[in-house]
């Protein structure tokens, strides 16, 4: 069913929820193809929809089908996905417009997830992590094209921070630049995925879905367009230790290097990597965090809601 949007489609779900007003939360399915193995990443998707809705929201998982840009899949549609895995082509902004005139399936990043979910009038995104500033961009020029998304589309993406495949600090520097306001939810620290710690704080620690709402509703009413990263830490009884995980992550990236891997390919490939090298403790806890994140996201999508509402 299509929406006032030539290109979208949303689902029945998805359009009901919009009608009464409920709180909906974004979700993208990059992670369900590139980020997660098959089955595991079937079960996270549909676990991840299933607490979103536990805390009394509407998933929306967002994606390319056919070449219409789809917020709400079905189960089948997750499986499909999930079961092609990386056969399926990774769209991020860019993407996109080849993507529907070929009509080919694509799954979508957090940048071109913030792009649909603004297009069908969802405000709450949850994921697991951003992409950013690799570490060698001073030399490769390699930044996401997630960050230049946050800086326009007016989407409020809740993320555990993000991995230190990434240089941190320099992701920071460039979201300031950018005008993107990083939130710390209970924390004044950037957490760093697998670590609630990274040694870099962030702008604003606010300790309620209701505070992050309020900002969200301040920012957008007054016409200051982009998003905002709210950064979750990941819970403590899910989190990796530092130095273990550190190793992990300079062997995979010395293996990306080793192989010339660049582009597209590079996040991916890396995640993949540390997902075996880590004998899968970074999947389990790459799955744990974003569940909190989910739980997180809903709940500021119902304080928006209630203050939109008043
Ligand atoms: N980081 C993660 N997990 C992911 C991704 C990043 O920890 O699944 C995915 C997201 O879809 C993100 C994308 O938007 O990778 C970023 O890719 P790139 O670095 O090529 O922009
Ligand atoms: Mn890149």
């Amino acid at each position: 069913m299509t929406d006032s949007h030539p290109y979208l489609d949303l689902s029945e779900d998805i359009l009901a929820a919009r009608n009464d007003r409920k709180p909906i939360v974004a979700l993208e399915s990059t992670i369900i193809s590139h980020g997660m193995p098959y089955p595991k990443n079937v079960e996270t998707a549909l676990e991840v929809e299933a607490t979103v809705r536990k805390h009394g929201g509407v998933p929306a998982t967002i994606a390319i089908l056919n070449g219409r840009l789809k917020a709400g899949l079905s189960v089948e549609e997750i499986e499909q996905l999930g079961r092609a895995g990386t056969a399926i082509t990774k769209v991020s902004r860019r993407d996109i417009p080849f993507v529907v005139a070929r009509r080919h399936h694509g799954a979508t990043t957090v940048a071109a997830t913030m792009f649909i979910a603004h297009k069908a009038g969802i405000k709450v995104f949850g994921t697991g992590g951003i992409g950013g500033v690799h570490r060698d961009a001073p030399t490769t020029m390699d930044i996401s094209a997630d960050l230049p998304e946050l800086a326009q589309t007016d989407v409020a993406v809740v993320s555990a921070g993000a991995k230190s495949i990434l240089d941190l600090s320099l992701t920071l520097e460039y979201l300031e630049t950018h005008g993107v306001p990083v939130i710390g939810y209970r924390t004044s620290e950037f957490p760093a995925f697998f670590t609630r710690q990274s040694g870099l704080e962030v702008n604003y620690r606010l300790d309620s879905p209701d505070a992050i709402a309020a900002a969200m509703r301040a920012k957008w009413e007054m016409g200051l367009s982009g998003g905002l990263l709210v950064a979750n830490p990941i819970p403590e009884a899910a989190a990796l230790d530092k130095k273990w995980i550190d190793v992990v992550i300079d062997q995979a990236i010395s293996e990306a290097a080793g192989r010339g891997i660049t582009g597209k390919e590079i996040t991916p490939f890396l995640l993949s990597r540390i997902e075996h090298l880590s004998k899968g403790k970074s999947l389990e806890a790459n799955i744990q965090l974003v569940l909190n994140n989910v739980v997180l996201a809903t709940k500021i999508a119902k304080a928006y809601q209630q203050l939109l509402a008043e």
